[in-house]
């Protein structure tokens, strides 16, 4: 459905979404980093096609589901999204209606593994509900799950996407016949709290989180024009080392009115922060604009409006991000390594790369001539052109005054 004015238009027919059917729980998200969001849907039974749809940027999707790994997207309750091992992009927990639960994680492009057994999180018990947050605001997303014919789980991430069963001791361990759960910080104290829904005529549990530190943010964000509550926008967050000389990625949160079957999560964003001293927040907003704030203490509570987007020879622009980073994909690699970049001052990349004796190996300049993204793919060779051997390599980005830095493996 199309929204116009005071109506909405049926879109469906040349979308690319007109065969869904036995579709239980649809969410949309970004899936593959491009900051549109693309489609999810785990099937009320068996689900034969249909699983994902990429957004094409132009109101219509393609059905990836074939080459994005969708067996196991059947008899879903439930799913909900989180970047759990903080690599950019958001990998998915499914509740199942038969049998164990399961964790799949993206690889960046909308291909899911199953992960289940390593994440430690396929809990059986009829789950019909839940939700990540960062529980102990130790920077990772942790995870609540609300199980119908079993008590409640708590598991607590390790920072890697491998979690811990803390359900006794954190006490949401108790029995009720679970349907949907929400997440959100009802007494406003930084700690992320849970409310869990349960039918059948038994009380609803809300879980107050007895956390006393802040190591967290808080971010509520205002969108503009018909997107005031800025649904699909995607909050970046950097801890900011020596001044503004460095911006590390830390975490990244999308603002979802999905959360969990009859729940809606928060819509204000939390962090955990960890350790990390000095914070940047940037934002990408639906409409394109981007805002971006920087040092921000751990323990703030601050706002965050969507800049007002400049038209310019009528086609709408926004001004170039101020920070830069940085990320490559795959890590490790074989031949080649896609490096991708976002923001910086200048018109200009410079890219030094540096092996583990700190020999620079190869310096390339290429073009900021996307004020969102650019990209250098590496073909593993030194300045010579001569392919270089397996190992870790230090890449080196500077924009102006700007730097980004990341590791990539090379195995060949
Ligand atoms: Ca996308
Ligand atoms: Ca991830
Ligand atoms: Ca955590
Ligand atoms: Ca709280």
């Amino acid at each position: 459905m199309q929204y116009a004015g005071n109506t909405f238009i049926d879109i469906t027919t040349g979308s690319g979404l007109e065969n869904i059917e036995n579709v239980f729980c649809p969410v949309f998200f970004d899936i593959d980093g491009d900051y549109d969001d693309d489609l999810f849907n785990a099937g009320n039974w068996e689900l034969n096609y249909g699983a994902l749809f990429r957004n094409n940027g132009d109101g219509t999707f393609t059905d990836i589901s074939t080459n994005t790994n969708q067996g196991g997207f059947g008899f879903g309750q439930e799913v909900t999204f989180g970047d759990i091992d903080n690599d950019r992009d958001f990998d998915i927990y499914l509740c199942s209606g038969f049998g164990a639960n399961s964790m799949w994680e993206n690889d960046g492009t909308g291909f899911f593994t199953n992960i289940t057994a390593e994440s430690n999180t396929g809990c059986g018990g009829y789950s019909r509900g839940a939700s990540f947050a960062d529980f102990d605001n130790d920077g990772d997303l942790d995870l609540f799950v609300n199980r119908s014919t079993e008590p409640k789980m708590l598991y607590l991430n390790d920072s890697t996407g491998v979690f811990t069963d803390v359900s006794v001791q954190s006490g949401v361990y108790l029995f009720a016949n679970g349907f949907g759960c929400s997440t959100g910080d009802i007494d406003n104290d930084g700690q992320m709290d849970i409310i869990a829904a349960n039918c059948c005529y038994e009380q609803n549990f809300v879980f107050i989180n007895q956390n006393t530190d802040t190591n967290f943010v808080k971010i509520k964000v205002m969108g503009r024009n018909t997107n005031t509550l800025a649904l699909g926008a995607i909050v970046e967050l950097f801890s900011q080392e020596q001044g503004d000389r460095y911006f590390k990625f830390k975490a990244m949160r999308e603002i979802s009115s999905h959360a969990t079957l009859h729940g809606t999560n928060e819509l204000v964003v939390h962090f955990g922060t960890g350790s990390a001293t000095k914070l940047a927040i940037r934002i990408h907003f639906q409409s394109g604009a981007i805002a971006e704030t920087t040092d921000v203490d751990p323990g703030s509570m601050i706002i965050m409006e969507e800049p007002e987007m400049v038209a310019v020879d009528n086609q709408h622009t926004e001004l170039p991000s101020r920070f830069l980073t940085a990320k490559a994909y795959p890590n490790p690699f074989n031949n080649s390594i896609k490096i991708s970049l976002v923001g910086g001052k200048s018109a200009d990349y410079r890219i030094d790369i540096y092996n583990i004796m700190g020999e620079k190996i190869r310096s390339e300049r290429i073009k900021n001539n996307n004020p969102l993204t650019s990209f250098y793919i590496w073909d593993g060779r030194n300045n010579n052109g001569d392919g270089v051997g397996s190992g870790i390599y230090l890449i080196k980005v500077y924009s102006g005054s700007r730097q980004a830095r990341l590791k990539a493996a090379l195995l060949r």
